[in-house]
C-alpha cells in the first residue's frame, strides 16, 4: 500500500499536514504499514527545502519512503557533484543557502547524495500495476529510461514550445494513454487532481497557494491539504 505525493517544492508544513492526515506519524510510520512515494521536485521555490529533505531522508532511511527524480532534483544532484550551474536556476540558490546553513552541512550533503543515488527516474511498484514518473511516461517508454529522449520526457514532459509569456507548453500525453499500469506523475501544476485513463497528475500547485495531494494505492483515492504558501514569481515553476 502506497501514498504517492505530488511536487512538494519545499512546502514542509503542507507535507507534515498531509502525511498526518493520512495516518503517518512524524517518523513516517503508518499503522497499516503503508509507504510514501514522492513524484519528485521535493525542493526549490517553497519556504523550506532543507526541512523537506531532512524529513524525507529520515523516512527513506527507515524504508518508509521512496523517491523518483524530478527536474529540480536533477539540478540539486548536479550541484552536489560539483558541476557548474547557472545562478538562480529553478530557485536552487535559496535551497543551497538553506543546506549550507545547517550545522551539519557536510554530513547533510552526504546524506542527500545517498538519497539521490537511490532516486531513479521511474519506480515500478505493486508488481507493475503502479508506475511513478515525474512528468509521466508513455507505455512504449517503460523500461527504456536510458534513452535520452525517454529521460527528457520523464523529467520535463512532452514539451512542444513556449507561450509568449515564457510558459512551457506540453502535450497532454495522458489523454491518449491506454496502458494497463496506473501512472502517477506531477510536474505540471494543476488546480486539482483528476484520475483519467489510469493516470493521475498529483501536482496540485502546493507552492502556488494550491494544495498538496496524494494518491492512495490501491484504493485510487485522492487526499489533499491546502498549502499556506504561494511563491510570488508568476513564471513557469514546474
Ligand atoms: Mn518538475
Amino acid at each position: 500500500m502506497y501514498d504517492v505525493i505530488g511536487d512538494v517544492h519545499g512546502c514542509l508544513d503542507a507535507l507534515k499536514r498531509l502525511t498526518a492526515a493520512m495516518g503517518y506519524d512524524a517518523g513516517g510510520e503508518h499503522p497499516e504499514g503503508r509507504s510514501l512515494v514522492f513524484v519528485g521536485d521535493l525542493i526549490n521555490r517553497g519556504p523550506d527545502s532543507a526541512g523537506v529533505l531532512r524529513l524525507v531522508l529520515g523516512w527513506w532511511r527507515q524504508n518508509r519512503a521512496l523517491t523518483v527524480m524530478g527536474n529540480h532534483d536533477v539540478i540539486l544532484t548536479k550541484w552536489l557533484s560539483g558541476a557548474a550551474l547557472e545562478p538562480g536556476r529553478g530557485g536552487l540558490d535559496e535551497t543551497i543557502r538553506q543546506i549550507e546553513a545547517q550545522p551539519d552541512a557536510a554530513d547533510f550533503k552526504d546524506e542527500i547524495r545517498a538519497l539521490l543515488a537511490d532516486t531513479p527516474l521511474v519506480r515500478i511498484l505493486d508488481e507493475g500495476r503502479l508506475i511513478v514518473a515525474h512528468a509521466g511516461i508513455e507505455e512504449s517508454m517503460i523500461g527504456r529510461e536510458d534513452d535520452p529522449e525517454v529521460r527528457r520526457f520523464i523529467l520535463y514532459g512532452d514539451a512542444t514550445g513556449k507561450t509568449p509569456e515564457g510558459k512551457t507548453l506540453r502535450r497532454d500525453w495522458a489523454a491518449s494513454y491506454h496502458g494497463a499500469a496506473f501512472i502517477v506523475y506531477g510536474h505540471t501544476p494543476q488546480q486539482r487532481a483528476e484520475i483519467r485513463h489510469n493516470t493521475v497528475n498529483v501536482d496540485t500547485s502546493a507552492v502556488h497557494g494550491g494544495r498538496l495531494t496524494a494518491l492512495r494505492w490501491p484504493e485510487q483515492t485522492l487526499v489533499s491539504v491546502a498549502s499556506n504558501y504561494s511563491v510570488a514569481d508568476p513564471k513557469d515553476a514546474s
